[in-house]
């Protein structure tokens, strides 16, 4: 299959089911939405050339246990406002102070410290409104058990026992040696949870069973940490073009990375080793889990 026109066209669904989004809320006032600068910042940062890599993973989750329609949609966005609003923050002064991502000067730059903040909280927040409006919806038709069950798996992805643990941990340990045990975790908190939660919940709306659920939460566990490792080699050998940042960050900032524990080469055979397992954990399943498995690889190769 042709992975970068899946891609393509799976990111032009979510960009457009994003502005779908938008559009429809009660926030314009005289036709302006409002508040203008807060609108001006999430549109800025959402619509800024992000791949779509987890809304886009759990639409395939979704599909390769044949799920049918549109009903992780709503899902696959919340992931992506997350993510986004991860961005936004991790860019910030007090976090990596990064004056540029994909390309553009990053959110903090163009619209200042205080929008770039409460741009992530809000983001962080619609994720939540938008997840239990389908919940609303569902427990009208008398489901809304399922929906609610993923909205919790997502929070605790993103929060305190996800992503934002991980992040602390990786903050803290700027500068010193870490272990193993502390590198993993940095990174199957800090991205590992969401790209993992993303398959999951693609996984479970589409109806997987305990045992394909189990072979894709191997899978999410196996892409998840590689997609990190992957970030890492990166921020070492990616071309500043392509990646629309600056690389060798991490070193100068002494980040806890995989290549500075183990070396490039040694980063990329465990890299590659993680990507193997995790397609092999769904070897089972059919032509529907092409293009996961397509995105599997995608990971491993990805310049940008
Ligand atoms: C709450 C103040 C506060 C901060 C939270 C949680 C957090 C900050 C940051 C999350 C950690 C983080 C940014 C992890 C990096 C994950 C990663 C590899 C991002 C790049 O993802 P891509 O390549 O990006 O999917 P695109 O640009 O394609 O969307």
């Amino acid at each position: 299959m042709d992975i970068k026109k899946y891609l393509q066209e799976k990111k032009e669904i979510v960009d457009l089911a994003l502005e779908k989004y938008f559009l429809n809320q009660p926030n314009s006032i005289e036709g302006e939405v409002f508040p203008a600068s807060l609108h001006k910042a999430i549109r800025y940062s959402l619509f800024a050339g992000g791949k779509r890599i987890r809304p886009i993973l759990s639409m395939a989750a979704f599909e390769s246990v044949g799920g049918k329609g549109d009903t992780i949609l709503p899902f696959s966005c919340a992931l992506e406002l997350i993510h986004t609003y991860s961005l936004i923050h991790d860019d910030l002064p007090a976090l990596d102070n990064d004056d540029y991502r994909r390309g553009n000067p990053t959110c903090h730059k163009v619209f200042g410290e205080a929008i770039g903040i409460l741009a992530g909280d809000a983001l962080l927040t619609e994720a939540f409104r938008l997840m239990t409006n389908q919940v609303i919806q569902a427990f009208s038709l008398g489901d809304g058990g399922l929906a609610l069950g993923l909205i919790h798996q997502v929070a605790q992805a993103a929060g305190v026992f996800g992503m934002v643990g991980g992040q602390v941990v990786d903050i803290e340990s700027e500068g010193k040696e870490v272990d193993f045990p502390t590198l993993q975790y940095i990174h199957t908190h800090k991205t590992g949870a969401l790209i993992l939660v993303s398959v999951r919940v693609g996984a479970t709306l589409g109806g997987a069973n305990e045992e394909t659920l189990k072979a894709l939460t191997r899978f999410g566990e196996g892409i998840g940490l590689a997609f990190q490792i992957a970030d890492d080699i990166l921020n070492v050998e990616g071309k500043t073009a392509l990646l629309g940042k600056n690389i060798g960050s991490d070193l100068s900032r002494r980040k806890a990375t995989y290549p500075s524990l183990f070396g490039l080469e040694e980063s990329k055979r465990r890299a590659k080793e993680l990507v193997t397992s995790a397609v092999e954990a769904i070897r089972s399943f059919g032509s529907e889990a092409e293009p996961l498995r397509e995105i599997a690889w995608f990971i491993l190769s990805r310049e940008y």
